[in-house]
């Protein structure tokens, strides 16, 4: 249910259950469980390119596995987060090193949500964004009650989790959800080009950079500043940084990556 590559710095993983839109059950949870760990320890990875086979991006949950489809037995819906979104989510977000996601086509319900966990999302003009939760009585999970305020203001995520309607893919552009929309035939030539591109940066700089980003929503304005102070501190002493200084602040850098 996954392709998954390494080359040139860049781990491609590639959601590969087209028929269902690629949507999520047990083996494809295994799977991405397995493969996630891997580009965690390979380290000559320096960036993540996440994208989908086929006509979409990912339905998120399959709706037809019952360990997890709501019906009659009513399964536990949070042990299947506990479980398998959560820790997915995590590892994502805490990759030491810019994730990418080019969204091929609809990414709905924990589809979007994990597109939207990743650093940089190019979308293709085609493609769109559902918050579809609301209309089986779901909350927004994989992490959207947080991302989408972050992202959008709290007056549009509300819209969006409670209406379930589709975005297209240039309104989530304007509206500052997604970095860009590329024209379809363009989507993955520019997402792997960023991607080759983010991988001969200073990744454990870029690491620091998501750290910081990420503690912002928690912290006031002072202990934003403290934090910056803390990681700029080791920053300053990072190999890269000490390259750049002797070199000249133009000239491109080996990264380095923390483990
Ligand atoms: C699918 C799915 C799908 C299986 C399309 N499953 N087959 C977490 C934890 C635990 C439990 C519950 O949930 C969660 C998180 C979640 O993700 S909940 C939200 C789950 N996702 C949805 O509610 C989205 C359901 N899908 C749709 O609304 C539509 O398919 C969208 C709007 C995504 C696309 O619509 P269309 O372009 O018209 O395509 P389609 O509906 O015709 O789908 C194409 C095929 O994909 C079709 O199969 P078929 O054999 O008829 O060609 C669908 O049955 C299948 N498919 N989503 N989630």
């Amino acid at each position: 249910p996954l392709l998954y590559s390494v080359e040139d710095g860049v781990a491609c993983i590639t959601l590969n259950r087209p028929e269902s839109l690629n949507s999520f059950n047990t083996e494809m949870h295994a799977e991405m469980r397995k493969v996630l760990e891997a580009v965690r320890q390979d380290s000559s990875v320096r960036a993540l390119l996440l994208t989908g086979n086929g006509r979409g991006f990912c339905a998120g949950q399959d709706l037809s596995d019952r360990s997890v489809a709501p019906g009659e037995q009513a399964p536990d819906l949070g042990e299947s987060l506990e479980k398998r979104y959560n820790p997915m989510l995590r590892a994502f977000k805490d990759m030491p090193f810019p994730t990418i996601c080019a969204v091929n086509g609809v990414a709905a319900g924990a589809g979007a949500n994990i597109a939207l966990a990743c650093d940089i999302v190019l979308a293709a003009r085609s493609a769109s964004f559902i918050q579809a939760f609301c209309k089986i009585g779901l909350i927004p999970d994989s992490g959207g009650t947080w991302t989408l305020p972050n992202l959008v203001g709290m007056a549009r995520a509300k819209g969006l989790a409670m209406l379930g309607d589709k975005l297209p893919a240039e309104t989530a552009e304007q509206w500052g959800m997604i970095w860009r929309c590329v024209d379809d035939e363009a989507l993955q030539e520019e997402a792997m080009s960023m991607a080759r591109h983010l991988a001969t940066q200073p990744t454990r700089g870029l690491a620091l950079i998501k750290r910081a980003l990420h503690a912002s929503s928690d912290n006031s304005f002072n202990e934003q500043l403290d934090l910056e102070r803390d990681l700029q501190r080791l920053a300053g002493r990072s190999e890269d940084t000490a390259k750049a200084s002797a070199l000249s602040w133009k000239n491109a850098v080996p990264p380095s990556r923390e483990s």
